[in-house]
């Protein structure tokens, strides 16, 4: 059975190339930007690293070796989530000017998304909207389900 799922998730992680596929701001009751970037197909380790920018500059980064912007300094978090999610917080969001974000992840290779969104356009954050993101993963899930099952009952 180990085998058997080993050979799974190699699959999976094949499928398909590193890439980030889903760039989703937010803005939380405490007037922050929240804004998640999902993304696939990395390796199991080492951890990749996550960095966003605005208009090209460094707002935060998880490798403590990037600087962040000096306007973006102590108003940043970025973390990794659980399952390839990366988010970043980013306190006293005021700007209302449209701009470019951009989340990359680097591990051997690079990939990034770039979406333009001002804050007055932004939705207010959720709990339950975070879950259920996407539901390409939750439909991975209840797939394989029934599998996972009928192999440990095995
Ligand atoms: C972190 O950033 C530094 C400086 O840009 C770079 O040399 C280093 O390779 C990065 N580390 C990782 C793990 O990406
Ligand atoms: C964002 O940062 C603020 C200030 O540091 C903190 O109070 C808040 O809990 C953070 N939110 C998240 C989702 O990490
Ligand atoms: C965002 O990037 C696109 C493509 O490079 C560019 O056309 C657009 O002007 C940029 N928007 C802002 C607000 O800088
Ligand atoms: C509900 C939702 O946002 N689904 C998206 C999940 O991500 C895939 C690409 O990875 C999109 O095609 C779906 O629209």
């Amino acid at each position: 059975m180990k085998i058997y799922l080993f050979t799974t998730l190699c699959l999976l992680g094949v499928s398909a190339a590193q890439k980030v596929t889903q760039l989703s701001p937010c803005v939380t009751k405490e007037n922050n930007l929240r804004l998640d970037c999902k993304y696939e197909a990395v390796e199991p380790s080492p951890q990749p690293t996550c960095e966003f920018r605005q208009d090209g500059k460094v707002m935060g980064s998880t490798n403590t070796s990037v600087t962040p912007e000096p306007a973006f300094k102590n108003r940043v978090s970025v973390v990794i989530m659980p399952d390839n999610m990366c988010r970043l917080n980013l306190t006293g969001f005021s700007d209302d000017k449209p701009r470019n974000y951009t989340c990359i992840i680097k591990q051997k290779k690079t990939a990034e998304k770039t979406s333009e969104f001002q804050k007055k356009n932004l939705a207010t954050c959720s709990a339950i909207s975070v879950l259920f993101q996407n539901s390409t993963n939750m439909l991975l899930i209840v797939m394989l389900l029934p599998v996972l099952l009928e192999h440990l009952s095995a």
